[in-house]
């Protein structure tokens, strides 16, 4: 059984599985680019091997240099993180092979989940509920498509079955723009996944993002740890995410159908260690799949602060063997917790990554605060990675609280020499859509902008200053009541011996 673990990725997620590997007794073993020699997980790990130049294809996605390493040193388990290497399956073939654990879903099931098309149909066959579409799994042909279309009725989406995140999505109509939409749709697909194959689903408008996440051990117990509204997006890039979901709030019977489906879908496809089920929820908390994330994920320490389990650990043990510590009586959601992450973008300039060294931080901390960061003062971001540079995290009693704890969190938050997006999470924070947890996927896109955002803070000073000069103004008439009555009643010292000795 391993007691070393090479950790294929850099960055925050690096460094928050390390800290699991410490925790555990474990060796952690960091591979670096030449971008990252100074990087946090490098600092943090008992070994460092160096991969290669800065872009990725040249480092963090040479999955033989990776496995080449993990056997010299001695590890004897690799954790891809997210990203990167995490969801190949060959990757975690390979791994296997070379007699490493991959810590992870078996390679059969990340194929599985990862062609959309058959995750659909094997999910559906196990009774989960999928957005009408197409059906099967085959390879469909313009013709076909044009034919389904109508059956399946406008508005629908033509996906990419390589796909995720939204590359190879289009937005169709009417049959007579599809064929065209069709035609961008395989092209972008087949550039990015090199695989231009597509489906069609129903599109699901004012829609949430819900997503479950599944924990299941090698002896076949598979628990879910509840959900997490993740509808807050820009360009399929989430910026903000909770647990508990507003929108479920305190549903208990929706949370525990969501909840079993979630599970119903890992056992379709045999699944073994973390994973997420992405649902899509209409405004009648109809409930569809969309696809199954076969990693840990950025977004993970909300779940991991409402339900007080150590997803990371739980990986590592999964991979060693162990049974799950926890049955799904014994997972409870307590309290809220709140994930901003932190990008080094400038929201005032259309989120524009930003570069360049960080002269100063501080980071905020104190009651139900946790930072998960990959940088620190005098490291210097980038152009290589994607642009997360941390995850702010708090947690209060209720979401009341988590919001108001989130508001000072950010307001202590300092970051120098680079831009970041913590203006547009302030902003956030005061609007009355987010406080009200009024919000779904388009909100940020079509509802939001900084510039109004800000009007209507400038608004408000002016709407205080106005305030307060009615109050000051009320103020002195009152007190020159007081002395007018006291006039016509009696003297002020009369009275004010009165009030003194009944007051002794
Ligand atoms: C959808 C959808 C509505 N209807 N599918 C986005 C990425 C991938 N995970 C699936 N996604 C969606 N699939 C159907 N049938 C809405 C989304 C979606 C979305 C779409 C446009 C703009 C932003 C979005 C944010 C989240 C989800």
């Amino acid at each position: 059984m391993f007691n070393k673990v090479l950790i294929a990725n850099r960055g925050e997620i690096a460094v928050r599985i390390v800290r699991a590997c410490r925790e555990l007794g474990m060796q952690a073993v960091a591979v670096y680019s030449e971008a990252d020699r100074h990087a946090l997980h490098v600092r943090y790990a008992d070994e460092a091997y160096l991969l290669g130049p800065a872009p990725a294809r040249d480092s963090y996605l040479r999955g033989d240099k990776i496995i080449e390493i993990a056997k010299k040193s001695g590890a004897g388990a690799i954790h891809p993180g997210y990203g990167f290497l995490a969801e190949r399956a060959d990757f975690a073939q390979a791994c296997i092979e070379a007699g490493l654990a991959f810590i992870g879903p078996k390679p059969s099931s990340i194929m599985a989940m990862g062609d959309k098309a058959v995750a659909r149909k094997t999910v559906a066959a196990s009774g989960v509920p999928v957005v009408p579409g197409t059906e099967g799994e085959g390879s469909l042909s313009d013709e076909e498509l044009l034919a389904l279309a109508p059956k399946i009725g406008f508005p629908l989406l033509v996906k990419a079955t390589a796909g995720g995140g939204g590359k190879g999505m289009r937005e169709v109509q009417n049959l007579e723009e599809m064929p065209s939409l069709l035609n961008s749709a395989r092209r972008e697909a087949e550039a990015s996944f090199g695989d231009g194959n597509v489906y069609l689903e129903k599109l699901l408008e004012d829609a949430r993002h819900i997503e479950i996440q599944i924990l299941a051990d090698t002896a076949g117990n598979v628990v879910h740890l509840g959900e997490r509204e993740c509808s807050l997006q820009r360009r399929h890039q989430k910026l903000l995410e909770e647990s508990p979901s507003p929108f479920v709030g305190d549903d208990q019977d929706l949370r525990q159908r969501m909840g079993s489906v979630a599970v119903r879908a890992a056992q379709a496809v045999d699944y073994v260690n973390a994973g997420t089920i992405e649902f899509l929820v209409d405004k009648d908390k109809n409930f569809y799949f969309l696809e199954m994330n076969t990693r840990l994920q950025v977004e993970h320490p909300v779940t991991e602060m409402v339900t007080s389990v150590d997803i990371v650990k739980e990986q590592i043990r999964i991979a060693r063997g162990r049974q799950m510590r926890h049955t799904q009586e014994e997972i409870q959601l307590s309290g809220w917790a709140i994930e901003c992450r932190v990008n080094a973008e400038d929201p005032y300039n259309n989120f524009l990554p930003s570069t360049g060294l960080i002269s100063h931080m501080i980071l905020p901390t104190g009651p139900g605060v946790r930072v998960d960061t990959g940088v620190y003062p005098g490291f210097e971001v980038s152009p290589y990675y994607d642009s997360l540079i941390s995850k702010l995290i708090v947690s209060g009693e209720t979401r009341g609280e988590a919001i108001l704890r989130m508001r000072r969190a950010l307001e202590e938050y300092k970051i120098i020499g680079v831009r970041t997006n913590i203006p547009f999470h302030q902003l956030l924070m005061d609007s009355p859509r987010f406080i009200g947890g009024q919000y779904d996927t388009r909100f940020v896109e079509e509802r939001f902008s900084m510039e109004e955002a800000e009007e209507g803070k400038e608004n408000m000073t002016e709407i205080a200053a106005i305030l307060a000069t009615l109050v000051a103004h009320y103020q002195t008439q009152r007190a020159a009541q007081i002395i007018q009555r006291n006039e016509r009643d009696t003297s002020n010292w009369k009275w004010m011996g009165r009030w003194e000795r009944l007051h002794r």
